[in-house]
This record gives C-alpha cells, structure tokens and sequence, in this order.
C-alpha cells in the first residue's frame, strides 16, 4: 500500500480530544499506511528565520509525522489572511463586495505555496500518493511538478465553486484554474460545484470535456468528480450517549422543559448567514406569536478569522440584532435569543444537538456544513429534532428530507421554522431516518475511501 501524505493549511493534532472528524479521518488513513502530515505551524517569526533551510518542525505519532513550517509576518498577512481569506474565501461564497483584490496578496500566495513545495519535496518517497487540501493551496501540485515530482496528487476542495462571472472577478482566475490541471484528481462537495468548474474551464480556457468527469486542458487530462464530506456518525451518536453529552442533555432539558429549543452552532462567518437567522427569528415572533414566552435561539457563534474588518463588522452587526430582538420582545423570564459569542467543547455539542427540537443551519453559501449532519447523527431516533436547511449549503444537494429553505427570504424561512416546531412525531421519525441513512452511507470514512481509490485509479488510467 502506498504512503499517504497529507498537505493542508494547518495540521491538527490528531491526539487531542477537540480534533473534528476530519482530523480523525485524515489520521485513520495516514494510520493505515503510515504519512506524512504537513503544513503551516499557525506561528510567524521573523523572516530570516521563516526562510533558513533548516525551518520545519517534526514529530512523530506512531507511523505518521507531522510536519509543520513557520511563515514570516508578511507571508502570513499577504497569503493567509490576504490571498486566502480576503480573495478566494469570499469570491468562492459568492461574495465580491467584501474580497479585497492586491497583487502582493497573490505574490504572497504563490511564494507560500513555492515554500510549501520545496520544504515537502525532499521528504517525498517515489511510492507516494498526496492529498492537498482546499483552498489555500490550489497551485501546491504545479509547484511540486515544477520540482520534477511525479507522484499521484489529489486535491480536494472543501469550499463551494463559484458560478464562472464570479471566477473570473479574480485577477489570477486563469492562473489558478489552470494550477488545478496539475493534479490527477480534483474532488468537490457538490455536483453543482462540478458544473461551475466545466463551464469556467469550457469557456475561459477552452478545455475539452472527455468522458464523464475528465476534462483536457494545458497537455494534461484531469479528473474531476464530487464527494460529499460527511462525519463519524458512530462517534456522535456515542458522544451523545456519554457522560458529558448525558449531563448536557439533562441540563437543557430541565431548563427548557416548557419551552422549545431552536439551535445554530456556527464560526462566526459571514457566509453562515447569521443576521438573516436573527431577522427570521424576528419574523417569527411577529407573525406567530404564540412562539413568544415559548421559543428560544441559542445560537453559538465560534470567534473566526478577527484579525479580518468583515468579521468585525459581522461581530457589531450580530451584537446590535441580538440586543435588538431580546430588548423588543424579551420578557422578564425569557429571552428570544440566547447569542454566544465562543467555542462549545466537542464533547458538549451532542447533548446540546440533542436537547434541541430545530437546527437552524441557514448559510447563505457553504461547501457542505457538517453541523447539519451532526445534529442528525445526535438525535434520539425515536423522538428526532427536525433539520432547517438552506438550500444553498452543500448538505442540501443529498438531504432532501431537511426543510430546505432560502435564508434571504426572512418570511419562507420563518414559516419552514414554524413548520418544524409543530412538526407531528410520525413525520419527524420518517424524515429522520431517511436522513440518517444518507449520513451513514457518505460518512467520513467512506469520503477518504472514496477519494483516495480514485486518485489511485484515474493515475492508472491516464499514466
Ligand atoms: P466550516 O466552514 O468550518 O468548514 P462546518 O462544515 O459546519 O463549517 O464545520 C464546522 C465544524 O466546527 C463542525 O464540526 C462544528 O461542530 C464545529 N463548530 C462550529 N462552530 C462551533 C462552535 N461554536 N463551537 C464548537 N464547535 C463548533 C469548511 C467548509 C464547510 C465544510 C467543511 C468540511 O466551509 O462547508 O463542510 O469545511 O469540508
């Protein structure tokens, strides 16, 4: 079996306990084979030191090392927070008017993937398979092939692909969509996100679409095809059942034993369409008002990304409706909204999924949102909370027995919250098991699976 490197933007520590499925995922399959996990350290230092040849840090878990490199302060601020979180992040949710386009942000952004590159070359062995994560590094492949590496490389993308108009507002646009024919393999979350690719690289570069997901373009063939990231549904299911998630259940429960508890748990992002959840709560408690004294948000919003002014004005935004909402209809003993401005243990979450009649996962774009599938995976079969979801998240493509919504229109989307709270049991059951088994099937595990044997054999086929 070939060795598995893995390549993403940070690498997380696969023994703590607050590591997501994903970092479960990935270390299951560097376990098996043994690997390589290499990225950046989340640490800046001065750039001499960044740029000595001597500047990566090892450690070794069992057969996998994690490899992780320093970046300077410039590096960080023009790659990481310029390139990746001020241009691709916000273009690729279909957000033009809050990127901020800089040519020192792209040369920042090809200078770290060219550091990347010449730090993992020499560790590399003829036998390797690579896996390069999202967007951060979409030109890692040219970078490396330019060093004359010839391994298999797949790249998957965890963030939606834009409609081609939006593409093309990015200055590098051709750049790095021809970057991507660098690869063997190029996975997305959606079929939607796959048409986008096609009809860009048909009309903006010209490629020739092959059969069924290869695409030829720049002397190269590449195969592209969509896998819906999923979770380790077991492990949730299990979290729910242990103590803490017990303790949470319990806890929420009694406190909300005659009332009705709405959740969101998102980063505090401004593509998880928060205010427009807050304005839909509004209308709500405006047009069905016997949900007040009745009907509570808590909505837990991780701190993100705050060295960044969209988020700060998402912050001020969320902390004016917040009040707003609590201070007109807010009563001495209830509160429409509880907000949260911070992170929930791991451990916490399925009890407080559990404890919850609706989810509201209402993003105005997102490339699959996993806290829809971990709501489901928390729930009490028999006496299930119902799922609202945007139809604009990825989940939306394969969870068709969630209440699709549009989270721009505070009216649709307060009536499907309506619709969820008086949902009869028999209905909740049957959509939840239905639901159910899709998460089971396109679970995390079968996600790795899937990617890394057609990486294996699209290289195969095309040689
Ligand atoms: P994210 O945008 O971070 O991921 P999501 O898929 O919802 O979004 O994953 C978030 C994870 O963080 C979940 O496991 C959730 O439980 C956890 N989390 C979120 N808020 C939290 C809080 N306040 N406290 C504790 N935990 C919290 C990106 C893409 C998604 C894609 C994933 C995986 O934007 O579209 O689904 O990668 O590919």
């Amino acid at each position: 079996m070939s060795r598995l490197v893995v390549v993403s933007n940070r690498v997380a520590d696969p023994r703590k306990a607050a590591a997501g499925g994903l970092a479960v995922a990935i270390r299951d399959g560097l376990q098996q084979t043994g690997g390589i996990w290499f990225g950046w350290s989340g640490k800046t230092v001065d750039a001499s030191v960044a740029n000595s040849h001597n500047g990566v840090h090892t450690q070794t878990v069992g057969k996998v090392q994690l490899v992780t490199v320093d970046l300077s302060q410039q590096d960080y601020e023009t790659y990481y927070l310029g390139y990746a979180n001020n241009v691709l992040w916000p273009v690729f949710h279909y957000r033009l008017d809050v990127a901020q386009f800089d040519v020192r942000f792209g040369s920042g952004y090809r200078r770290v993937n060219q550091l990347f590159a010449q730090r993992l070359f020499p560790l590399l062995e003829p036998g390797d398979i690579i896996w390069v994560h999202d967007y951060h590094l979409i030109p890692l492949a040219a970078e490396l092939r330019a060093m004359g590496c010839r391994n298999p490389i797949g790249f998957f993308l965890h963030i939606p692909v834009p409609p081609p108009p939006l593409l093309a507002a990015i200055p590098e646009h051709e750049w790095l969509v021809r970057s991507l024919f660098a690869y063997d393999l190029v996975g997305l979350q959606t079929e939607a996100d796959m048409r986008h690719l096609f009809d860009y690289a048909h009309w903006e570069v010209g490629a020739e679409r092959l059969t069924d997901g290869y695409l030829r373009a720049f002397n190269r063939t590449l195969r592209v095809a969509a896998f819906p990231i999923g979770i380790d549904v077991g492990e949730f299911a299990a979290m729910a059942d242990a103590r803490e998630g017990v303790d949470m259940f319990s806890r929420m429960r009694a406190e909300y034993s005659r009332r009705q508890l709405l959740l969101g748990v998102d980063r505090l992002d401004y593509s998880k369409g928060l205010p427009q959840r807050i304005r839909a709560m509004r209308y709500l408690l405006e047009h069905y008002p016997e949900n007040r004294k009745r009907a509570t948000l808590i909505q837990i919003a991780a701190p993100s990304r705050e060295d960044l002014g969209a988020y700060d004005d998402l912050r001020r935004q969320m902390d004016s409706l917040c009040g707003a909402i609590n201070g007109d209809y807010g009563e001495l003993d209830w509160m429409p909204v509880r907000y949260i401005h911070r992170n929930v243990a791991r451990r916490r979450l399925p009890g407080l999924y559990r404890a919850s009649r609706v989810a509201l996962v209402t993003p105005l774009r997102d490339g699959m949102n996993l806290v829809a599938k971990e709501f489901l995976a928390a729930q009490d079969p028999e006496d299930p909370g119902v799922l609202v979801l945007s139809r604009f998240a990825g989940a939306a493509e394969h969870l068709k027995q969630a209440l699709l919504v549009n989270p721009y229109d505070a009216h649709g989307a307060a009536e499907a919250i309506q619709r969820a709270l008086t949902m009869p049991l028999g209905e909740r059951v049957e959509r939840h098991s239905a639901l159910m088994a899709t998460i089971r099937k396109y679970d995390v595990h079968w996600w790795r699976k899937a990617f890394i044997e057609m990486l294996e054999e699209s290289v195969r086929e095309t040689g």
